[in-house]
């Protein structure tokens, strides 16, 4: 199995889980700053939207987007389980994941690309405006406290342990410290999560400087 991978939340997603899972993977590493996986012929062979992670199986199959290789990886290895061993502790999970990545994750990243990230992936990207920026920015951040209220004081957003869906919402806030962002006023509770999180082993990944 090898990952293809980069900087960012999204493959740091898929390695930490890899780490959690105790699967062994080659690690090819793509520099998304200067645009490698944008000129690559072989990763746009691989997954035509050239953006990473890309997980490549022994058979030459290779599958994209990080939480469902996260997904194919919970069904191949079961466990350590991460996504709920019945259909209700997955639906459980999996309601917390939908929601942060179509709620959050959108706007953050739509947020960062038409901002602070504009230098970057204008070239390559439809981005949105700066003000359209900064209103995605805010409401990312609103959806961020509407989320710690959600976990109070509890230690896990599902199931009583640690899921995808802790995983999901650590490496994004993960992500936003590392482009400057902070924590929104009011998320308390979060800043636990972040820090109980990064006890893990597998948080080591953010660590590595690519
Ligand atoms: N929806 C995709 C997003 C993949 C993505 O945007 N990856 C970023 C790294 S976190 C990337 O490849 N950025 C470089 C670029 O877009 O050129 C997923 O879940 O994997």
């Amino acid at each position: 199995m090898k990952l293809h991978s980069s900087l960012g939340p999204n493959p740091r997603l898929v390695r930490m889980f890899l780490i959690e899972k105790g699967i062994e993977a080659e690690r090819i590493h793509y520099d998304i700053i200067g645009g490698e996986n944008r000129k690559s012929a072989a990763l746009t062979a691989k997954n035509p939207l050239q953006t990473l992670p890309v997980l490549e199986l022994e058979d030459g199959t290779f599958l994209t987007e990080s939480w469902p290789i996260c997904e194919y990886l919970e069904e191949v290895h079961p466990e350590p389980n991460l996504i709920g061993r019945t259909a209700l502790e997955r639906a459980e999970v999996r309601r917390w994941v939908r929601w942060f990545d179509q709620d959050v994750v959108v706007p953050m990243t739509m947020g960062f690309r038409g901002g602070g990230g504009r230098p970057m992936f204008e070239p390559r990207m439809r981005v949105v405006s700066p003000a359209a920026a900064e209103e995605l920015t805010a409401m990312a951040n609103a959806n961020f406290v509407w989320l710690d209220g959600r976990l109070g004081d509890r230690h896990h957003l599902a199931l009583g342990r640690f899921t995808l869906a802790d995983l999901i919402v650590f490496c994004f806030i993960n992500f936003g410290f590392t482009v400057g962002w902070t924590l929104p006023e009011g998320t308390a509770n979060l800043a636990r999560l972040v820090e109980q999180t990064n006890q893990r082993p597998s948080a080591k990944v953010w660590q590595d400087s690519e």
